[in-house]
């Protein structure tokens, strides 16, 4: 392939704007917050950030619910203040990325209201419409959020489709009409200069002709039935063809439920679909299948093991996305690292090592940078996100589960976890707003704040500013090939990067022991790149890395 390629070389940013910065006292994160920290983003090495959607909302699923595509979502501000941000980033050299969220829309959006109304509107089969059996759902699907995936509307006595929640229902891709206002719609936001577009859930936008009833091996793991509908090629090419072609336009896909082998024929630059793979094997190694908020032990061998799979899955003509956490999962260095005080900082340094020398774009999620930590959660009635709440209707209110099993495992997993607002600075509400923050602010803002991280040498923050530094002088990096030293070792985690005759070492020590790593024979550094334990620098030439727990270094060999 051709390069460079600039959305590879890129390190990614993403903001969730409700929790980013509030800038007129209103307890929720806006646009013009973005602005006013891009020269704080632009500091830290970031070339582009994806926000989660941006579009007016009734805010059933925090703006993955739209009701209208060309509207700005009030809580967020304008157009105008959209406008202002391209320019902005712009002006810095910083592009934008933007969430698309056309499997669904909300049950707000007009064409939904029109299509309730009544069996003859020409709106009717926008979304999926069906007659129950025998007063049941057509099917037993389930839906991601609890339920059924069906809602019988009493008025015409039929059913809609939903896959999330009843607020969101399924648009009808196999209605051409449905695809071209979507293509329009991509257009409009493409034509005002935005660079990336992230296709939420893209892998589902086809259905199962007849919906037959899931096989009880399906529903098990409906989130793949789901991404079996025959036609979605054909559709993601057609958009490609009709849209993204025209433009100079990066485009990524959340692929949750589709399986490892089948990622590839999304986004081999032979088949002109998709560009950028948002798997989930990894980040959802030790989750249930069925029960998706439960928590399972893993170890480093299957970690990396994973990452193995996944790094070959690209093949050739293939690409991922690097992320430890992002809006649906819990935070990087709780779930991977090591949260308690005395290694949060060494385990989040060592993290940020692994994020930023992958071969795939890194996307590091707001607040990762410092080192943003889990909430402590202690009650149901401390969460907010609609999918945890379905989860307890599912699991806890229905006897299946015992309440205390439940909360012990979302306080770990739970989506919340990374909505908590931004921590600024020691100010009130964490300097995230001087209004009523619309969620819980983690009471470690005191200790954990970017403001006390820009001005430490030896901060997590500035830990990732020279990573990200290296990444972007150093293109193997980027394009070298990545090969695993020994993915049977539980203990230290080492592989190198190689292009051509530069090659890089990456050492991570995953314990809170100190541990001696013997190099393979052959291998010698020439030179220490970074070491997150400045002063137990290794010695020129040395065969044994004396490692301290959690130190992660990077070498150039011979
Ligand atoms: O997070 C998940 C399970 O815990 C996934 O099933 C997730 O729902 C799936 O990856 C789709 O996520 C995307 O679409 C959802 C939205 O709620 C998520 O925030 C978004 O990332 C519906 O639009
Ligand atoms: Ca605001």
């Amino acid at each position: 392939d051709d390069l460079p390629i600039w959305w590879k070389q890129a390190v990614f940013y993403q903001v969730y704007p409700r929790s980013f910065k509030d800038t007129n006292d209103d307890g929720v994160g806006d646009l013009q917050g973005i602005i006013e920290k891009l020269d704080y983003l632009k500091h830290l090495g970031i070339d582009a950030i994806w926000i989660n959607p941006h579009y007016d909302s009734p805010n059933t699923d925090n703006g993955y619910d739209i009701s209208d595509y060309r509207k700005i979502m009030k809580e967020y501000g304008t157009m105008e203040d959209f406008d202002r941000l391209i320019a902005e980033m712009n002006k810095r050299d910083m592009r934008l990325m933007i969430d698309v969220v056309i499997n669904h829309t909300s049950d707000r959006h007009n064409w939904f209201v029109q299509s309730k109304s009544g069996k003859d509107n020409p709106y009717r089969d926008y979304y999926f419409w069906r007659d129950g059996k025998q007063g049941k759902p057509p099917n037993n699907y389930p839906s991601f959020f609890g339920g059924s995936a069906w809602e019988k509307d009493d008025k015409s006595d039929q059913y809609y489709l939903h896959y999330f929640a009843k607020q969101q229902p399924d648009l009808n891709w196999d209605n051409p009409k449905v695809r071209e206002e979507l293509y329009e719609m991509l257009r409009f936001w493409l034509d005002k200069g935005v660079s990336g577009l992230r296709f939420d859930t893209v892998a589902t936008y086809s259905k199962i002709a007849g919906f037959p009833d899931l096989t009880p091996q399906q529903r098990q793991n409906f989130a793949q039935a789901y991404t079996e509908g025959p036609d979605i090629h054909r559709y993601i090419k057609e958009m490609n063809q009709k849209v993204f072609s025209q433009y100079d336009v990066a485009t990524a896909g959340e692929i949750f439920g589709v399986p490892l082998d089948k990622a590839v024929n999304y986004f081999s630059s032979r088949r002109e679909e998709l560009n950028i793979a948002f798997t989930f094997d990894l980040i959802r190694l030790d989750r249930g299948v069925e029960e998706r908020w439960r928590q399972k032990a893993w170890s480093l061998t299957e970690f990396r093991q994973t990452i193995g799979r996944v790094d070959r899955s690209t093949g050739k003509y293939g690409w991922n996305a690097f992320f430890l956490d992002n809006h649906d999962n819990p935070r990087a260095v709780s779930h991977f690292g090591d949260d308690r005080p005395r290694w949060r900082v060494l385990s989040a340094k060592a993290l940020a090592t692994l994020i930023i020398t992958q071969r795939a774009t890194p996307f590091i999620y707001q607040g990762s940078e410092l080192g943003m930590t889990n909430y402590p959660f202690k009650s149901i009635s401390d969460f907010d996100d609609i999918e945890v709440k379905g989860f307890w209707q599912d699991y806890v209110a229905s006897g299946k589960v015992d309440a205390n099993d439940f909360l012990h495992n979302v306080r770990m997993t739970s989506r919340d976890n990374s909505r908590t607002p931004f921590q600024w600075n020691t100010t009130k509400n964490a300097g995230f707003t001087s209004g009523t923050p619309w969620f819980k602010i983690n009471p470690n803002f005191t200790q954990i704040n970017a403001a006390d991280q820009i001005d430490d040498p030896d901060s997590v923050f500035n830990y990732y500013r020279k990573l990200i530094g290296l990444r972007h002088a150093i293109p193997a990096l980027t394009y070298g090939e990545y090969s695993d030293l020994d993915p049977n070792n539980d203990t230290v985690y080492a592989y190198t990067r190689t292009d051509g005759d530069e090659r890089y070492l990456v050492v991570i020590n995953f314990k809170e022991q100190k541990v001696n790593f013997r190099l393979p024979e052959n291998m010698t550094i020439k030179k220490v790149v970074m070491e997150s334990h400045a002063k137990e620098a290794v010695a020129m030439n040395a065969t044994v890395l004396e490692l301290q727990p959690w130190q992660s270094g990077i070498y150039r060999l011979n």
